[in-house]
């Protein structure tokens, strides 16, 4: 489908800007384990301090990267599955907003006013720049859903009564439609808790509630980055791991998508299983809630590997009564046609599997007693969101720039090479973070000046081995993402050999029933409200009224005097003129 003018210029910007930051992203991902095993003994380097190189590593790869990569996936599946055009209006002030947003949130962060990870959650507290460009991001990211997408989805479904809306638009559907749900509280953490303290408007506020509201928002919003990586493993992967493979169940694919709108969202106290202002029993709830958000991704991972299992046999007859040999029919390093982007799909799987087992521990309510807030946490994260989500984006990435300026991919070699080293890396990384975690070494440190610091009177040398471990898998990674940088910006410089267009790969489905169930998305969304709703309830109520309920004032990484003057000091003065 040729694609021109202004939709063109704004998906092509939705993906090269975010990339430009990423650059800084994963630098600051490089100066992480460089501080962490003391190659770096300092607060700071090149005049950006630990902690803010720590929120320019997490907000920039987590939020910028992934928001703006999938509304310009979102984009294209939408236009090209539909056949129906975007609106231009709609796109540039969708498109705007996420670019001043960032900037301005940019600006907070480079300038040392929003060193409050990416998690920013009270009582750190940034420059009142950050949540308002972070906010115009968000905005920005959910208006091509109320004005482009929504609106040709019903359209599309009037002019084709009866018919399933295509995979790919479905999976993309469902999760913006999470993403404007998860947004909620969030969005009421930002507008009546952290903006009215950052503007200096109140004293203090509520940080259980704070932390609350930010993971009700903050573990739904993984899944978010994860889905547009299953719709490609739906749709794509099957297609050309052979050039006309099959995906084995459409049914089981919606199943899966379904799965996460019902179970996406009660389980963010699985974050908070250690915070003490919540009642233990709840959290039990949201740990089983939890194990059930596993299950669709349990159903992808045998719907995945079962569609490239049927679709190597039916291409290769010589491996169709192997149980295992047809794995090495899978095309993991090849150049031919569009085939190159199955060396993304596979490393990424094949570190998800990582991510799925740490992920089950973490969640486990007592065993995460025994990782929570090590490095057994960030090894987890490395192989979900930095993995299989991380790789699939800059493989789309790559092939919709391709698409999109009629070029060829340069450097394909490269661009093959790369998700391999990022797998490697990503591998020993998470072996080493993970190992390191059991054995306490603590996330978000300043390592190398304390702990690892043979120096210091916290000296654990138990866990200097693995800190050099995650340098040798920074570089790799690093090592990974240049030869992948060189493909994206080389294949942008090329010259033009074709028109624009934009077309994904697409496999049909070999089993393909109707169950229309799995085609009505309003009684799941229903469900999926309430029990959000009423998961919460019991935690909130705690979090205000009951345990650890206190205002507290701001905080940022500097020092422990707090920021904003707390109200216990303005009733002490109050009290002194009384009395005077
Ligand atoms: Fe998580 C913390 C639990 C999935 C991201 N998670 C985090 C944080 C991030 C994150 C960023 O319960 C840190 C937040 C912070 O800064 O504090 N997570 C889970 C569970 C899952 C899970 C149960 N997480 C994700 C995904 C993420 C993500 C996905 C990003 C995209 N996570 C937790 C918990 C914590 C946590 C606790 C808090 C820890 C703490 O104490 O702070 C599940 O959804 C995972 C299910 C996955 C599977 C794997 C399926 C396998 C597949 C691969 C198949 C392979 C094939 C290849 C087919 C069950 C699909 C075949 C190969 C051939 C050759 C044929």
């Amino acid at each position: 489908m040729r694609v021109e003018g202004s939709v063109k210029t704004v998906i092509l910007g939705e993906i090269i800007f975010p990339i430009v930051l990423l650059i800084f992203g994963i630098y600051h991902g490089l100066m992480q384990v460089l501080y962490r095993a003391g190659v770096i003994k300092d607060m700071s380097f090149l005049g950006i301090e630990y902690y803010q190189g720590l929120t320019l590593h997490g907000v920039i790869n987590v939020v910028v990267f992934t928001t703006m990569i999938i509304v310009a996936f979102g984009n294209a599946v939408f236009l090209y599955y539909l056949k129906k055009p975007l609106r231009p209006a709609v796109q540039w002030v969708s498109f705007l907003l996420m670019v001043v947003g960032t900037l301005m949130a940019a600006w907070a962060m480079f300038a040392g006013k929003a060193n409050v990870l990416y998690t920013f959650y009270y009582p750190l507290i940034a420059h009142p720049a950050f949540y308002i460009g972070a906010a115009l991001l968000l905005v920005g990211s959910v208006i091509p859903l109320f004005f482009d997408w929504v609106p040709n989805y019903i359209a599309w479904r009037k002019e084709h009564p009866g018919e399933k809306v295509p995979l790919a638009v479905f999976g993309m559907l469902v999760n913006h439609i999470m993403w404007v749900i998860m947004l909620v509280p969030v969005v009421i953490e930002v507008l009546f808790q952290l903006i009215p303290v950052s503007l200096g408007l109140i004293p203090e506020t509520n940080p259980s509630l704070s932390r609350t509201l930010f993971w009700a928002f903050g573990h739904p919003v993984v899944y978010f980055w994860l889905l547009p990586a299953y719709v490609m493993l739906y749709t794509i992967l099957p297609k050309i791991v052979t050039g006309e493979g099959k995906l084995y169940s459409d049914s089981a694919a919606r199943f899966a998508f379904l799965l996460f709108v019902l179970f996406s969202f009660p389980v963010g106290l699985h974050h908070q299983y250690t915070e003490p202002g919540i009642t233990n029993s709840y959290k039990l709830i949201h740990a089983f809630f939890t194990l059930g958000v596993a299950v669709p991704s349990l159903i992808t991972a045998f719907t995945v590997a079962a569609s490239l299992e049927y679709s190597i046999k039916s291409k290769y007859p010589e491996v169709r009564n192997s149980l295992f040999y047809w794995w090495t029919k899978i095309p993991y390093i090849s150049l031919e046609g569009d085939k190159w982007l199955v060396s993304y799909f596979m490393a990424g799987l094949l570190l998800f599997l990582a991510g799925g087992i740490t992920g089950i521990v973490n969640a486990s309510y007592n065993l995460n007693l025994v990782v929570h807030n090590t490095s057994f946490v960030p090894g987890h994260f490395h192989t979900t969101v930095g993995g299989l989500v991380t790789l699939s984006f800059l493989g789309i990435s790559l092939y919709m720039v391709s698409k999109l300026m009629g070029k060829d991919i340069r450097f394909k070699g490269l661009a093959v090479i790369a998700p391999w080293l990022w797998w490697q890396g990503m591998l020993i990384f998470e072996y080493a973070m993970s190992m390191a975690g059991i054995h306490g070494f603590p996330r978000r440190t300043n390592t190398g000046i304390s702990y690892l610091n043979p120096e210091s009177p916290l000296y654990r040398p138990e866990w200097v081995g693995y800190a050099e471990l995650t340098v040798l898998a920074g570089f790799i990674i690093v090592l990974g993402f240049v030869f992948w940088a060189i493909s994206f910006f080389g294949t942008i410089l090329s010259p033009k050999v074709r028109e624009s267009t934009i077309e994904f790969p697409t496999a049909p489905a070999l089993h393909d029933e109707k169950a229309p169930a799995l085609n009505r998305l309003t009684p799941w969304f229903v469900v999926s409200v309430l029990l959000f709703v009423i998961s919460y309830i019991p935690a909130i109520y705690d979090v205000t009224k009951r345990g650890v309920f206190f205002d507290s004032p701001g905080y940022n990484d500097k020092s422990p005097v707090p920021i904003t003057k707390p109200q216990s000091a303005k009733e002490d003065q109050r009290n002194t003129a009384e009395a005077k």
